[in-house]
């Protein structure tokens, strides 16, 4: 089965907006504005991004006809803020909702490093088997973390990305730790599988451009990022000098101009 994974590239490049803070962080991370989704998907289908990364039931609400342009990521698996436990996140949605709801792919976090990483790993593997015979590309967010990982070095990376292709992830998204180097040996444990890097809590933009500009040089192909954007007060400007510097090459300084 042919895994039609172009329809979320641009050039062999990518940037999706994710949208699933809600569950995972709570409304801490939202305003008036961005609390609703809305909001967040205007930016997504006016700024061209090449994905929504979204919770089941706000896809279902919100991903009507009105924004089917936009390539539809359903977030399989969550987890809360709310418990601080070892980290699990179980399964909350089937690929076959997923697939009901317009998914262009499934996303699935992996918290390599928890005593409860073999759960993940099983589901995962499930997943990419069942998502696979619908030719459903599978993003897995490897995030080493846990009572087993100290902090997330480029060593526990390059393995948490070759536990994602070797669970058959056809997109990876990774936190970038401003290893430069180090993150060119991550990249290339993850052979075939592509490589997108998380956004992160928000920084300063100028900070945002430089590290965007950064991770198209260890070889991933863009960027899967939230807060940086739905929280920015110019979002529209944001994405413009972000995608500047993924789909045309600009060096950061070009970029700035355009913020
Ligand atoms: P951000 O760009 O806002 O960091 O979003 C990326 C993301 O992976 C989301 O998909 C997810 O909700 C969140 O980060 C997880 O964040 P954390 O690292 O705090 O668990």
């Amino acid at each position: 089965m042919t895994i039609k994974i172009n329809k979320l590239l641009t050039n062999g490049k990518a940037i999706f907006l994710a949208y699933d803070q809600g569950m995972e962080h709570g409304p801490i991370d939202f305003n008036l504005k961005n609390c609703n989704p809305e909001y967040v998907l205007d930016i997504a289908l006016e700024g061209h991004y090449n994905g929504i990364i979204l919770q089941h039931g706000i896809a279902e609400k919100y991903y009507q006809d009105y924004y089917k342009d936009i390539p539809l990521i359903v977030k399989l698996n969550g987890q809360t803020n709310i418990t601080k436990v070892e980290p699990i996140s179980r399964q909350l949605c089937s690929v076959e909702r997923a697939i009901k709801l317009g998914a262009d792919a499934v996303g699935y976090t992996i918290y390599n490093g928890s005593e409860y990483e073999d759960e993940m790993m099983v589901e995962f593997s499930k997943i990419v088997d069942r998502a696979h015979d619908y030719g459903l590309p599978v993003i897995g967010w490897m995030y080493p973390r846990g009572k087993f990982v100290q902090s997330v070095s480029t060593e526990i990376s390059a393995y948490a990305a070759r536990i994602g292709a070797e669970l058959g992830a056809d997109i990876l998204k990774l936190q970038y730790n401003g290893d430069f180097e180090g993150f060119k040996w991550v990249v290339k444990n993850a052979g075939r599988t592509k490589v997108v890097i998380s956004g992160g809590s928000k920084t300063n933009p100028e900070d945002f451009l430089q590290k965007t500009h950064e991770i198209m040089n260890i070889g991933s192909i863009g960027l899967a990022v939230g807060r940086n954007i739905w929280k920015h007060n110019k979002p529209f400007s944001l994405t413009k000098a972000v995608q500047s510097i993924i789909f045309h090459g600009k060096s950061v300084e070009e970029a700035k101009k355009i913020l």
